[in-house]
């Protein structure tokens, strides 16, 4: 019997992409490094308002949402349960604000490759992603990998 859950899902899943990955990139990884950074822009096309859920990549054992908070002058990142993607608009991962983290990467990510992430969304569902990965520094604060 195939299981309802499963036609579900089915009669859920969107005819078309609703929501589009601008620029995905992640940071190249000093030697050694178990976590990694990853941005892009979510663009929602639909009229209804969205939410990034859950990422997982190949790559890493984990991906995390993380956002960058300000506590007492310091920079620090937390785990959050997701992200809002406003109807029509757009909400965008950069370095010193939200990011994707790599947690337990299974090795480097060097400059030039691409790293495989698949999005989980509330509404638009799976939406699958290659992101590039771009310079080791530039933009993000040196604490950034400090848990
Ligand atoms: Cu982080």
């Amino acid at each position: 019997m195939r299981s309802l859950a499963a036609l579900l899902l089915m009669a859920a899943a969107p005819a078309f992409a609703q929501v589009v990955i601008d620029k995905p990139w992640a940071r190249a990884t000093a030697p050694g490094a178990k976590v990694a950074a990853g941005y892009m822009v979510v663009r929602n096309k639909a009229t209804v308002a969205d939410r990034l859920t859950s990422a997982s990549s190949p790559a890493a054992a984990r991906v995390e949402t993380h956002v960058h908070i300000h506590e007492a002058g310091v920079m620090k990142m937390r785990e959050v349960p997701g992200y809002d993607i406003p109807a029509g608009g757009a909400f965008e991962l950069k370095p010193g604000g939200a990011h994707l983290m790599f947690m337990d990467i299974r090795r480097p990510f060097i400059e030039g490759e691409k790293v495989p992430v698949k999005l989980t969304f509330e509404k638009a569902g799976e939406v699958n992603a290659e992101f590039d990965v771009g310079r080791i520094s530039g933009g993000a604060p040196a604490t950034h990998h400090k848990h």
